[in-house]
């Protein structure tokens, strides 16, 4: 059995957001939990479709975002979301919709020119080239979360330690 808990991943694009939370969601399926990742590719294309990336409406993509987390959360899921929410008080606003311990804050801290150096999908070249306004990290900002459940750092270590980090964190917290 398990309890159900929100894990919050927050960093930069190309931080790794989605590949940790991915490698985490594998290992708690082999250990028979019930999962559900929310995530851009199922989200911004869908409930969240036409929300652009300025201040505003980033704002409303993590509101509605929380507020689906919740729900899966209330049926008994362990989710995981996995979105830049650059802002802290939309960070802070998930959490308080959130029972004491449900939220888990994990801070992919990895550095601007890492993510840049990576840059998988071209979209930081663009960016710098001023194809792609309100980029976060080059025009638009990054809130640094100070008190994050958890603190990743992906440039140390490799995607399976990370996992492995989040999973004993949960297993600490005696949710798995
Ligand atoms: C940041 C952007 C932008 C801008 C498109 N700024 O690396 P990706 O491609 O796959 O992840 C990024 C994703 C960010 O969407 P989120 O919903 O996570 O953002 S937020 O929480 O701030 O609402 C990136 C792509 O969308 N992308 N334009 N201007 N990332």
């Amino acid at each position: 059995g398990h309890k159900p808990v929100l894990l919050w991943y927050t960093g930069l694009s190309g931080s790794g957001k989605s590949t940790i939370a991915n490698a985490v969601e594998a290992r708690l399926f082999e250990l028979g939990c019930h999962t559900y990742l929310l995530d851009g590719d199922n989200v911004r294309l869908g409930l969240n479709k036409g929300l652009t990336f300025s201040d505003e409406d980033r704002v409303e993509n993590i509101r509605r975002i929380s507020e689906v987390a919740k729900l899966f959360v209330d049926a008994g899921v362990i989710v995981s979301t996995a979105f830049i929410s650059p802002f802290k008080q939309d960070r802070e606003q998930a959490r308080k919709l959130m029972e004491e311990g449900e939220f888990i804050e994990v801070f992919v801290d990895t550095p601007l020119e890492v993510c840049e150096s990576r840059d998988p999908k071209g979209l930081y070249k663009k960016a710098r080239a001023g194809e792609i306004p309100n980029f976060t990290g080059i025009d638009s900002i990054f809130d640094i979360p100070t008190r994050p459940e958890l603190h990743l750092k992906t440039a140390e270590q490799s995607v399976k330690q990370c996992a492995e980090k989040v999973i004993k964190y949960l297993q600490q917290q005696q949710i798995i």
